[in-house]
């Protein structure tokens, strides 16, 4: 039992021992921002058996489903008051990159910001620079949120961005990027206005992207 255990447990893909113990740490008010943190370490143990082909596609989908599961049990908790709470009103757009079908780390970037007051409009993975910016000139958002969890697929933030300029919109929209192969360099690099390591980043950065105090 314990935080360690967790990710091990995930690491190797226990589902119902993984479910157990996240509602037993639940009941003895361990932190969720630890319990989600040891989750993520797991799942990055996932990618390491992987790359060393260890494990195939079918794990990765397995995965994905036993996080999706913790997340069921732990959303609840993480948006019950005791996560960063900021106060907040801005609509913000929010996709994975073309090509890309992760949708894990979305989703919780989109509960997070949810949870703390912004309007969230989730358009879904695999999505086309031009369908972001048809949805940019409806929907008029705040902030565009692009997630990208592949190396193959960082070409799909750089094209989206260039579209959104390229369509005239880009100083109508903030622009946040994140995902595992992302760095603070890189959103740089591609000229989007902030970069959020992992969803509790992403709430604070949103907000100061809101009150104007992020420039690209
Ligand atoms: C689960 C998983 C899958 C599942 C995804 C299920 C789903 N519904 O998302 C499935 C099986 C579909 C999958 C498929 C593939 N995958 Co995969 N996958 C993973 C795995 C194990 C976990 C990803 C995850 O959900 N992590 C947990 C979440 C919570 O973390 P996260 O996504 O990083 O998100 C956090 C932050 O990054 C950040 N964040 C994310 N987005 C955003 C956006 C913004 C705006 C902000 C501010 C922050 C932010 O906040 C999040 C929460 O804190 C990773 C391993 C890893 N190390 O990540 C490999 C991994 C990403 N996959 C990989 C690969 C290679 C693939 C495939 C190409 C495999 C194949 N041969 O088919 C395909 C590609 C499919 C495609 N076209 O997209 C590689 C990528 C390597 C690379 N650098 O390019 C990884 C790293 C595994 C590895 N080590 O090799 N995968």
């Amino acid at each position: 039992m314990g935080l360690e255990s967790l990710t091990a447990k995930i690491t190797d893909l226990e589902i119902e021992e993984v479910l157990a113990e996240v509602k037993q740490l639940i009941a003895s008010k361990t932190a969720p921002l630890e319990i989600l943190a040891a989750c993520r370490a797991g799942m990055e143990g996932v990618g390491k058996r992987f790359e060393k082909g260890e494990y195939y596609v079918a794990d990765l989908m397995l995965a994905g489903s036993i996080f999706q599961e913790v997340m069921q049990i732990l959303n609840p908790v993480l948006n019950s008051g005791d996560s960063t709470q900021v106060k907040s009103s801005g609509k913000v757009i929010i996709a994975t990159v073309r090509d890309d079908i992760h949708d894990i780390g979305k989703n919780l970037v989109k509960s997070m910001l949810a949870a703390n007051g912004f309007e969230v409009i989730d358009l879904g993975v695999n999505v086309e620079p031009e369908v972001i910016c048809r949805e940019i000139m409806q929907h008029q958002p705040d902030i565009l949120a692009l997630s990208c969890l592949l190396t193959s697929t960082l070409d799909g933030i750089e094209d989206t961005i260039a579209e959104v300029t390229k369509q005239g919109l880009r100083d109508k929209v903030k622009i946040i990027v994140g995902g595992a192969p992302v760095t603070e360099k890189l959103a740089a690099d591609f000229g989007a206005d902030a970069y959020g390591a992992d969803a509790y980043a992403a709430v604070p950065q949103c907000q100061a992207l809101l009150e104007g105090k992020l420039h690209a």
